[in-house]
């Protein structure tokens, strides 16, 4: 180890003393103390650091008005939960709103701290929590939103998902095994062919692989994000069945509690100790923590088709049943709109809906004989199952209305600017366009074919809300991450930048009756 990385290592950051004076779940015996004192009073760690291990954001931005994150295994939701998420917005009129997230989950917004212990009183009887879905814990495990529904997956993965959240959250109880990791953690189990959890930028992903005729799991560990560096996940050289999933994830996460960085705070996701130890050291002691032997990996892992984004209607593998993808601009949700999904999921489908991590939804289960009733709905004006391509892929995170990171303003400018493209230009297929208001990349611009993160410019003597521009991601068979070609694109030149690159890279053209002539 260099002297500079002993260094970085030994002095601790400033979440980790914070976690030392008071652990972040023991604010849980503390919430109806906090809600009958009101969020002024609440002492300030507490308040903005340690309620998000119960996903309960403060936000600076709209101080008063706390996000609530949830934790949605594989994306799965049934109507009645859809229903009483709604309702818990609805009661904050123009303040309460959803957000499907790019981890397939929901964050509620406008929740006040006086109202948090019946919520998720409420949320638990409706099994759902947000235990442990900020800080330094495990985030929603991400699966193929189409698990048990896709005609041509290779595993059923969402029992799997589920045993590993319980394993991390012990049963949503909170756990105190993995409240106090090192850093944020991500976890995907992909059990389809098109790598729809965007496996590489995972600390662990699954991606199904055959052994010996037998079904398993190849296993890529390392892969995030953050603003000073981003790296894909690597191979750990090890194919696990999937009984042993829940192991390998619990194996990982003791070594990384125990031996991760946590000194200079930037420096220490996993990938940081694997790269400390090496890959072969590392899977060793994954082996040693398991107390077994693990099998080299498969040499080819099953991910072989471009990625899918599930909007519109598809066959599903239960004959005569179909599933439903529904294009959600940006991911945004009113109160009313989630009643109405609630309400069209019990009617037309088998009460359940699915996320994605492009922020759209899916509603399974829908016999043949209703779809013309189903299509013929209001909501499905607002949410499209044929949106046009243009409009069809742009993702964006939370951006300055809510967040207090963000640089710049991002999904109400997403959706406006890719409107207006989408007047004049047409495209033959999906051109992905993911927004995100700053450099730790929530809206993962690195896997888009147009990523946009947000920065400042100076223009006019003026500063300026701006857009770095990145290229070249591609996600599904062979992902790999896309790289900053552009610097600091004043937001409002960023239409005309924009119409060239898809005209001259994605073949757009004008669209006759715009009277645009490129
Ligand atoms: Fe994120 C911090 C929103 C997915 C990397 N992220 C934040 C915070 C909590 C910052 C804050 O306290 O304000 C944002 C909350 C804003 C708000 O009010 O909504 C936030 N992140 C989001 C969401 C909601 C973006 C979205 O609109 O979909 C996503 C929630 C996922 C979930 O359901 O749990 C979200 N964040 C991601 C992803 C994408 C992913 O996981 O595939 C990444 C990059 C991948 C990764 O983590 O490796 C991501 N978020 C970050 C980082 C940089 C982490 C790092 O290692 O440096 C931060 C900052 C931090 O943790 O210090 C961050
Ligand atoms: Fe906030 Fe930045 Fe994440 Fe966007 S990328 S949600 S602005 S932290």
């Amino acid at each position: 180890m260099s002297n500079a990385t002993v260094e970085a290592k030994a002095k601790l950051n400033k979440f980790e003393k914070l976690k030392a004076q008071k652990d972040g779940l023991a604010v849980q015996s503390e919430l109806i103390d906090f809600a009958n004192r009101g969020w002024e009073a609440i002492d300030k760690d507490d308040r903005d650091v340690r309620l998000k291990w119960l996903g309960i954001f403060f936000r600076p931005v709209t101080p008063g008005k706390f996000m609530l994150r949830l934790r949605m295994p594989s994306g799965v939701i049934t109507s009645g939960q859809m229903r009483v998420l709604g309702e818990i917005v609805q009661r904050y009129g123009d303040d309460g709103n959803a957000d499907i997230t790019t981890r397939q989950n929901l964050q509620l917004r406008g929740i006040r701290i006086e109202d948090i212990p019946s919520i998720l009183d409420r949320m638990h009887q409706h099994g759902l929590t947000s235990i442990q879905s900020g800080m330094d814990n495990v985030r929603n495990i991400t699966a193929s939103p189409v698990a048990g529904l896709d005609a041509d997956e290779l595993i059923d993965t969402r029992g799997l998902v589920q045993k590993v959240q319980d394993m991390i959250t012990n049963n949503s109880q909170g756990n105190p095994a993995f409240t106090n990791l090192p850093r944020k953690f991500n976890i995907a189990i992909a059990g389809c062919r098109d790598n729809s959890v965007h496996a590489e930028i995972n600390d662990i992903a699954f991606v199904p692989a055959y052994k010996d005729e037998n079904l398993g799991f190849n296993v890529l560990v390392g892969g995030f994000f953050s603003a000073q560096r981003c790296a894909a996940a690597i191979p750990l050289d090890v194919w696990v069945q999937p009984d042993e999933v829940v192991g390998l994830c619990e194996a990982i996460l003791v070594l990384f509690r125990d031996h991760g960085s946590r000194g200079v705070r930037q420096k220490t996701r996993l990938m940081w100790l694997i790269e400390e130890w090496g890959v072969e050291k590392f899977r060793s002691a994954v082996a040693n923590q398991m107390g077994k032997t693990l099998e080299r990996a498969a040499p080819q892992d099953e991910i072989l088709w471009e990625k899918r984004d599930h909007i519109g209607i598809h066959a599903q593998k239960q004959p005569g049943l179909n599933y439903v993808g529904l294009h959600v601009p940006v991911g945004r949700l009113f109160s009313g709109e989630m009643l109405e999904l609630a309400r069209i999921a019990d009617v037309y489908g088998s009460g359940e809906l699915r996320l994605t991590v492009e922020q759209n939804l899916i509603l399974p289960n829908v016999p043949d004989s209703r779809l013309p009733a189903l299509l013929a709905e209001p909501i499905l004006q607002v949410f499209s199952v044929n949106p046009e391509p243009l409009t069809r892929a742009v993702v964006s995170c939370t951006g300055n209305q809510f967040c207090n990171f963000a640089l710049i303003e991002t999904k109400n400018r997403a959706v406006a600017l890719i409107n207006e493209l989408a007047a004049e230009l047409q495209v033959s297929k999906p051109v992905r366009i993911h927004w995100t208001g700053c450099p730790n990349s929530c809206g993962q611009p690195q896997v888009a074919d147009i990523g946009l993160m947000g920065t400042k410019a100076r223009k006019d003597g003026q500063t300026v809300e701006a857009v770095d521009l990145f290229m070249g991601g591609t996600v599904g068979k062979d992902a790999h991450l896309g790289t900053c070609v552009q610097k600091a694109i004043p937001c409002d030149e960023l239409k005309e930048v924009l119409r060239s690159i898809l005209i001259q890279n994605f073949g757009a053209v004008a669209k006759v009756e715009s009277g645009f002539d490129p």
